[in-house]
């Protein structure tokens, strides 16, 4: 197939999806172009805010997270709205919900001041309410703003990346992404002082093995590395100070949970498939190993002692 040639709306369409789960992915996409816009507007400047997660806030997360609430809430079939800019969900009160959607606006923001890549990631939920199992999620995707925009989604059927053009359209760049069992790249996570023991075992035998150090600091670019790699394993582990670790359920580990099961890989939190973990409260923080099966499997096996 000559992908050149493939918009993204084309393909949601070819792929005979809900119309109003198509739209919705639409219009993320539309969103990411704006925050694209505004990313290369260097807009560098802190909003002497502080998140619910108690992390200050530059002006472009806060931008990035009124884009996303005006695109997706404007949709009459999306029940709520939730976003680690913001303390609460968005209730929206349409009348015929169907979907709910989380959403992490600009993670790795702290890297925009050194020219580093970052990226928004996105949940959709076939549910009226988000507090609920990971198994609800029917679509995921993320938009790396990096030398390339890019966009990779997820709605149930294979993982698919495109490039945002020249002329503002994201064009198909690769179908079915898949991970292999096993890959040559590993992400550890968190300072090596705070790991625990069953954490630094695993990450030595990696080393051991001969895997490659690859870590930016950016949840999004260090996946996307390792799922454009067909391979490797992500960690951001439970820390002696922090067990729960710095990584978030709703907004970032289920959707990425998903994206990488659609393309044959795997994630837990050391016990548990991240997406059959419940979640209590919409900021709840976990563990992950996520990436190819054979590096998940043998975290397990260190984590699980
Ligand atoms: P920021 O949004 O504060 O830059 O944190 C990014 C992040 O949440 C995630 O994108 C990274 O994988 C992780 O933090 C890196 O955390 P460490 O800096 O502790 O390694």
């Amino acid at each position: 197939m000559d992908h050149k040639s493939v918009l993204l709306r084309k393909y949601l369409y070819d792929e005979g999806i809900d119309p109003d789960l198509r739209r919705l992915i639409h219009m993320v996409s539309v969103a990411g172009k704006y925050i694209s816009a505004q990313l290369k507007a260097a807009n560098r400047k802190m909003s002497g805010t502080q998140n619910a997660s108690e992390e200050h806030q530059l002006e472009i997360d806060k931008k990035a997270d009124v884009i996303l609430q005006d695109m997706i809430t404007q949709l009459d079939y999306v029940a709520e709205y939730a976003s680690e800019e913001q303390e609460v969900v968005i209730k929206t009160k349409h009348p015929a919900p169907k979907y709910s959607v989380s959403v992490d606006p600009l993670d790795g923001s702290s890297l925009i001041d050194v020219n580093l890549a970052v990226g928004t990631i996105v949940g959709i939920h076939r549910c009226e309410k988000l507090i609920d199992s990971g198994r609800h999620i029917v679509a995921a995707l993320y938009i790396l703003y990096g030398p390339l925009t890019t966009l990779v989604y997820t709605s149930g059927k294979g993982v698919h990346e495109f490039v945002l053009n020249p002329e503002g359209e994201f064009v198909l760049s690769q179908t079915h992404l898949q991970m292999k069992p096993e890959g040559k790249i590993y992400s550890p996570g968190g300072l090596r002082t705070h790991w625990t023991s069953a954490h630094r075992q695993y990450i030595d035998d990696l080393i051991t093995t001969g895997y490659k150090l690859r870590y930016s600091g950016g949840l999004v670019p260090d996946f996307n590395q390792i799922l454009m790699k067909g391979g490797g394993m992500f960690a951001y582990p439970g820390l002696i100070n922090n067990p729960e670790g710095k990584l978030r359920l709703l907004f970032e580990l289920y959707p990425l949970a998903f994206i990488c099961e659609q393309a044959g890989g795997a994630a837990t939190d050391g016990v548990t498939p991240i997406l059959d973990l419940k979640l209590a409260e919409i900021h709840q923080r976990a563990p992950i190993y996520i990436g190819s099966t054979t590096e998940v499997e043998k975290a397990k096996g260190y984590l699980s002692t």
